[in-house]
């Protein structure tokens, strides 16, 4: 079945009305996490990771590692979704250091000041910093509260880290960085992606197909699912970049002038464009190839290339 197809059994209005669910339910988790966090810092750092955490956002990552432990047969509960809300802190850091002068140096995000322009970027480094350790231990957390065993509390939140790292997003962004003002070649822009923005994507999908004690088959159609939508996001990302404005992203497009080689810039829109609907029917033929019935998963992937912010 075609992912257009699959995600049609899941109407447009269903889809609205579970992101709006999952999201108030992560926005919880991630209130949680900043109410544990916060007391152990200094009051400028406490203010500053309470913007870059709870001022808006997709959820993306979360609503997919609830969606897999769901698919995967696991019951969603306030652990499910503060394992969730991990991916999401690990996210926040990585935007909130983006955006520093030394990398981005962008002053809208989510159709706000960026933290640093907002609480200065002494704070915004260091609150950014406390976010990694304070992911990983909520997340060993979260595994033990959903009965994993420590055997599969290390898996899980072992693959967190590793895809926050250097082989997943740091090392991501480095190239990134590096590749600016250079035209990079096709394989070089993919592999880029796939560790800068699809790792943590991938990540999310294969932490809670892992937490819910998945089969081994199970988990690696959900990673395959999470890689293919992962460069799916990235493309739609660069299309919006080219194509939107600041006040439907709510943050600068910014491609162009930092001289970034992109989907767009290498293949052109309408292929850029093809090539996202391609890998989101990838993502879904993976899952069910592996038997997996998940129409909701289905949705998301249509989801991830027809999004407009
Ligand atoms: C020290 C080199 C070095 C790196 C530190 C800063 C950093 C780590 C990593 C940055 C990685 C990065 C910026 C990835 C961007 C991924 C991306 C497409 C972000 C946008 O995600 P959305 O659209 O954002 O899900 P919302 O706002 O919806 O949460």
């Amino acid at each position: 079945m075609s992912a257009r197809a699959a995600a049609g059994e899941v109407g447009a209005d269903a889809l609205a009305a579970y992101l709006e669910g999952e999201r108030a339910a992560v926005e919880g988790a991630l209130a949680r996490a900043v109410e544990a966090l916060v007391p152990a810092l200094p009051a400028d750092v406490g203010r500053a990771l309470r913007h870059g955490v709870l001022s808006g956002g997709k959820r993306l990552r979360p609503v997919l590692c609830v969606s897999a432990y769901t698919a995967c047969g696991g019951a969603p509960g306030e652990a499910l979704y503060d394992l969730a809300a991990s991916l999401e802190l690990i996210h926040a850091y990585s935007l909130m250091h983006d955006d520093l002068p030394c990398m981005d140096d962008a002053a809208l995000r989510r159709g706000l000041p960026t933290t640093h322009r907002e609480h200065g970027e002494v704070a915004t480094v260091r609150a950014g910093a406390a976010l990694i350790p304070g992911a990983a231990l909520r997340a060993l957390d979260a595994c033990e509260r959903l009965g994993c065993g420590a055997e599969r509390a290390r898996d899980v939140a072992g693959l967190l880290l590793r895809a926050a790292g250097a082989g997943g997003m740091v090392g991501g962004q480095w190239a990134d960085l590096e590749g600016e003002g250079r035209s990079l070649g096709a394989d070089e822009l993919d592999d880029l992606h796939r560790r800068k923005t699809g790792a943590l994507l991938a990540a999310s999908l294969e932490m809670g197909a892992a937490a819910a004690g998945a089969s081994e088959a199970a988990v690696d159609a959900l990673r395959e699912y999470g890689r293919a939508i992962g460069l799916a996001f990235q493309i739609v990302d660069d299309v919006l970049d080219a194509t939107q404005s600041a006040e439907t992203l709510g943050k600068n497009p910014s491609d162009a002038a930092h001289a970034k080689s992109t989907y767009v810039s290498l293949h052109g829109l309408e292929e850029a464009r093809r090539r996202a609907d391609r890998e989101a029917e990838r993502a879904v033929a993976a899952l069910a190839d592996a038997g997996i019935e998940a129409p909701m998963l289905a949705a998301l992937a249509r989801y991830v290339v027809e999004r407009d912010r």
